[in-house]
């Protein structure tokens, strides 16, 4: 009993070690990516169609999405009629949807262009940019997306925000990103011109864990068998046994010692 207790408390301080490695290789395994891409279309002025723009990410050793920044550069154009959201798997966020849009504003803003950076961290709604800033020219600075997914020729600023760049998390960043940019009602023509996203990502994890424990509980087995070994010859020296035989019928492995 007492050496099944023992082997117990080690096989769990050998898991316990194994995780915080894991763990330890997680954190600093973190890597992030960042990728730019050029667009420079005119936007189709007063029409839901919009264009969209997929880009192939290839990152082969990791899996897995711990944080996403999102870029979006537009010139030109009526913000208020923007509408602009990305997609990735099961990952969906609404970025723009008419910012200033509200019942007393059906229109939304009236400056020209942005150059912004959407996070995943609790900030300012870019819906409501008008709230903190007046640009003088194009909108710039980070934001957190809109996230209201209703009907751009619905939307208020008061409906949910569903839709924000957490969707993401957790996901494989490997595969196709698509961004979509519409400007939904007619009058003032933008061009969008880049967009970008900036991927924290962390290896499979639960492989490395796997390993590590599988390692311990070899070096465990490998130290209960060297245990019931010295046993086995302890036994013979104290019997003072005329054979040179253990328990198991076999001859010891070093010399039999009689006093
Ligand atoms: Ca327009």
């Amino acid at each position: 009993m007492r050496h099944a207790s023992r082997s117990v408390f080690v096989l769990r301080l050998f898991i316990t070690a194994a995780l915080f490695c894991a763990s330890a290789f997680r954190l600093g395994a973190l890597t992030t990516v960042t990728n730019l891409f050029s667009v420079n279309l005119a936007i189709p002025d007063g029409s839901l169609s919009g264009i969209s723009d997929t880009r192939t990410v290839s990152l082969p050793d990791y899996t897995s999405i711990t944080n996403l920044q999102v870029r979006l550069a537009i010139s030109g154009g009526f913000n208020g009629d923007f509408y602009a959201y990305l997609t990735h798997g099961a990952g969906f966020s609404v970025l723009l949807n008419r910012p200033g849009r509200t019942v007393a504003n059906p229109i939304g803003y009236g400056d020209s262009g942005l150059d912004v950076t959407f996070v995943n961290q609790p900030t300012n709604d870019v819906h409501r940019y008008g709230d903190f800033v007046m640009p003088s020219g194009p909108l710039t600075g980070a934001w957190s997306p809109d996230g209201r997914a209703v009907h751009p020729a619905l939307v208020l600023d008061t409906d949910p925000r569903t839709a924000l760049l957490n969707s993401f998390s957790g996901l494989d960043p490997n595969g196709d990103w698509t961004l979509f940019v519409a400007d939904v009602d007619s009058g003032a023509q933008g061009t969008w011109l880049t967009w970008g996203i900036e991927l924290t990502v962390v290896p499979e994890p639960g492989s490395l864990a796997l390993f590590l424990t599988g390692g311990m509980a070899v070096i465990l087995v490998s130290n209960a068998r060297r245990r019931r070994s010295n046993l086995n010859e302890n036994v013979i020296f104290l019997c003072k046994c005329p054979h040179y035989l253990n328990f198991s019928g076999r001859e010891p492995a070093r010399p039999f010692r009689t006093s």
